[in-house]
């Protein structure tokens, strides 16, 4: 209900929101993997309330003080200066709820950062400013440069839309291997929970598993240059036939594999 009152106050005001998949959309985008779907427990079922909570208590004390102690209503104000139980309180009450707020944000942590036997791995290499991927196992690398504004087709998202798309099967573990070639990118997609640095001379891992197919975006999320805003990162998840069909055309038009790509190879074997 309050979602959609905000919603219809921003349509009204004419403001917008950006970065997202769906006009006005408000929120985190669709979760398609169970990283994104523990995020999204943590920020609206955890973090939001604690956040409204403090907010509203606050306030409350803010206006209860206002109103209560106010110069004509209390003339002789207290002098105290201490009260031992009261500062005890507000320093243990703070520690507990961080507390509370650990103990799901490190088990999520620690669930991104422990990647399952991988069915296929990505190499996402960021240059200034597009993305190259490499497919070590079936030895195919490409380019992904942005469609500009003017060459979109209909229904393709202004600045989210790259010619060539990262192609992956539906329900299988994908582990990204991520790097970049001249300055910091970070390689990211919002519905998959994903989002990890790209540096060079140096190779980051994450994952996921996408449990519906469909075509997701995402930004570099770096800053990275004047171009920072053009290197949007795509991603289809198709089913395993479609993969294969996929896999058949792409050996052929991304032949170009380097021959002495020892470093991805040895992360393979490890
Ligand atoms: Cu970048």
């Amino acid at each position: 209900m309050l979602k959609k009152l905000i919603v219809i106050i921003l349509a009204i005001t004419g403001s917008s929101v950006s970065y997202s998949n769906e006009k006005w959309q408000l929120g985190l985008n669709e979760p398609v993997t169970s990283l994104m779907r523990d995020i999204i427990f943590l920020h609206d079922v955890i973090l939001l309330p604690i956040i409204f909570a403090i907010s509203a208590f606050v306030l409350f004390l803010l206006i209860y003080s206002i109103i209560r102690f106010r110069a004509s209503k209390n003339p002789n104000p207290s002098t105290t200066s201490h009260n031992t139980f009261l500062e005890v309180v507000w320093t243990l009450v703070p520690c507990l709820i961080l507390i509370v707020i650990a103990v799901p944000s490190f088990k999520m942590l620690y669930k991104q950062d422990t990647i399952p036997k991988a069915d296929l791995t990505i190499k996402a290499i960021g240059y200034q400013w597009y993305w190259g991927y490499e497919y070590p196992d079936e030895k195919i690398t490409f380019e992904a440069n942005m469609i500009d504004t003017k060459n979109l087709k209909p229904g393709q998202p202004r600045l989210l839309e790259t010619d060539n798309h990262v192609v992956v099967p539906v329900n299988k573990v994908v582990k990204v291997l991520i790097t970049a070639n001249d300055v910091l990118h970070a390689w990211t997609i919002p519905s998959f929970g994903v989002k990890r640095d790209a540096v060079p001379g140096r190779i980051n891992e994450t994952w996921f598993k996408a449990e519906k197919e469909g075509i997701y975006y995402g930004q570099c999320s770096e800053l990275c240059g004047s171009r920072h805003a053009f290197m949007p990162i795509t991603v289809k998840v198709v089913s395993e036939k479609q993969y294969a069909d996929w896999l058949k055309d792409a050996k052929k038009k991304f032949a170009k594999y380097p021959e002495n790509n020892l470093v991805v190879e040895n992360i393979l074997k490890n």
